[in-house]
């Protein structure tokens, strides 16, 4: 196992107590080949599970994700009921936006909705700085999350700039992010302040989850898949460099992941630098992990990709996949199995439940029992 980097964490957080120090998820972010991969889902707090559906009816999205003791359940659901190796905090991307004062909800079936869209320097211009004192119900909420999960760790996540910024320019979700890529090129400098306050808000939240307990870190820039390499390393990356570099003091493993990221996968890693800069890199379905190993290096752990659409697929199909994700992992220094996106909202939730227990039986992921 590689030594633990120097940190300013309280005494009392997890990672410096020992309490998860020692677990499989951050054994392996660090690197090592824990005695059992860890598993968890993205997405796996949420509408699959028929106990997050009772407990949201008559509470809003955003207010159940304000709310501490909601937030709290929500995140250990799914941590009881499938044995998973750690919870994802229930949140979403646009928490920090609202709370720097963004007019933005979460309409049903549809996604984050704003009530007018961030286009124009003088739009960019009249954001504003979020007040860390706002960030007091996540803080509580993960406070008491980590209590609840013991020696299981916890992972806070934020938006990437370049995600934040697809949502915020677009006005809502959005096919291909025309608006957003075109304000890119038309308004560079315009971009780079709207991305560098979105880095702001979204490395702050990130931190709040990671004072709070948070034992890893990840950042989604689920849409970076419709950038190309050149754009992505000179007018995205250095501003996901800056939303993590709010928690480089804490020593948190950090976990980036994107969605149809093979083609800036290595800067991914090294978020436009040379070197790696990130412990994990999550790899979406389309790249078979051997594949992404090939292309990022052994330096890094790698976090996936168990096709989303395999879920429902029958129990042959899916166990033989799983075991195919993990064999090609095998090839990475360490790897955390997931999915390559998240759970779709009709997964039968004890197909969850079993794939953690096979992903447990086959052992470190090395001995080729996976083949
Ligand atoms: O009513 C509902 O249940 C709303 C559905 C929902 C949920 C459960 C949304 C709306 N967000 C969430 C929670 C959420 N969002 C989590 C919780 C923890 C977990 O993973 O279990 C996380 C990590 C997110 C992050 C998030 N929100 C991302 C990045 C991850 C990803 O899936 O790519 C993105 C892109 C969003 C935006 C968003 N929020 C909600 C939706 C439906 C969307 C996507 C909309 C679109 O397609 O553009």
């Amino acid at each position: 196992m590689t030594d633990a980097p120097t940190t300013s964490l309280p005494a009392s957080h997890p990672l410096v107590s020992g309490r998860t120090s020692g677990s499989p998820l951050v054994r392996a972010l660090r690197g090592d080949r824990p005695e059992t991969l860890p598993v968890w889902f993205m997405r796996q707090a949420g509408r699959s599970l028929p106990e997050y559906r009772e407990l949201r009816v008559g509470t809003a999205m955003l207010d159940a994700c304000l709310d501490p003791a909601m937030a709290s359940e929500i995140t250990l659901q799914p941590v009881r009921r499938h044995g998973v190796d750690a919870g994802i905090f229930f949140s979403d991307i646009v928490v920090p936006i609202k709370l720097a004062g963004v007019d933005v909800e979460i309409v049903p079936g549809r996604g984050p909705v704003l009530g007018s869209p961030i286009r124009s320097a003088a739009d960019v211009e009249a954001l504003e700085q979020l007040d860390p004192t706002a960030l007091a119900p996540i803080s509580e909420a993960v406070a008491r999350t980590v209590e609840q999960l013991g020696d299981t760790p916890l992972i806070g996540f934020a938006g990437a700039p370049f995600t934040l910024a697809a949502y915020l320019v677009e006005g809502g979700p959005s096919k291909d992010h025309i608006r957003a890529r075109t304000l890119m090129h038309s308004d560079p400098d315009t971009w780079s302040r709207l991305l560098a306050w979105a880095a702001d808000v979204s490395g702050a939240f990130l931190r709040a989850q990671v004072l709070a307990g948070a034992s890893a870190a990840q950042l989604f820039d689920s849409w970076v898949g419709s950038l190309s390499r050149a754009d992505y390393v000179q007018s995205v990356a250095p501003h996901s460099a800056a939303a993590l570099a709010h928690v480089a003091d804490l020593g948190v493993p950090r976990i980036h992941f994107g969605v149809g990221s093979g083609e800036v996968l290595r800067d991914m890693t090294t978020l436009g630098t040379g070197t790696v800069g990130v412990d994990a890199v999550g790899v979406d379905w389309r790249l078979p992990l051997d594949e992404a190993v090939r292309r990022v290096g052994t330096g890094v752990t790698v976090q996936g990709n168990i096709d989303p659409a395999m879920l429902s697929a029958p129990w042959e199909v899916l166990e033989a996949h799983v075991r195919d994700v993990v064999r090609r992992g095998g090839a990475a220094r360490a790897h955390v199995v997931n999915l390559g996106h998240g759970v779709p909202p009709e997964t039968d939730p004890a197909v969850l439940t079993r794939i953690v227990a096979l992903v447990h039986e086959l052992g470190d992921g090395t001995d080729g029992a996976a083949a």
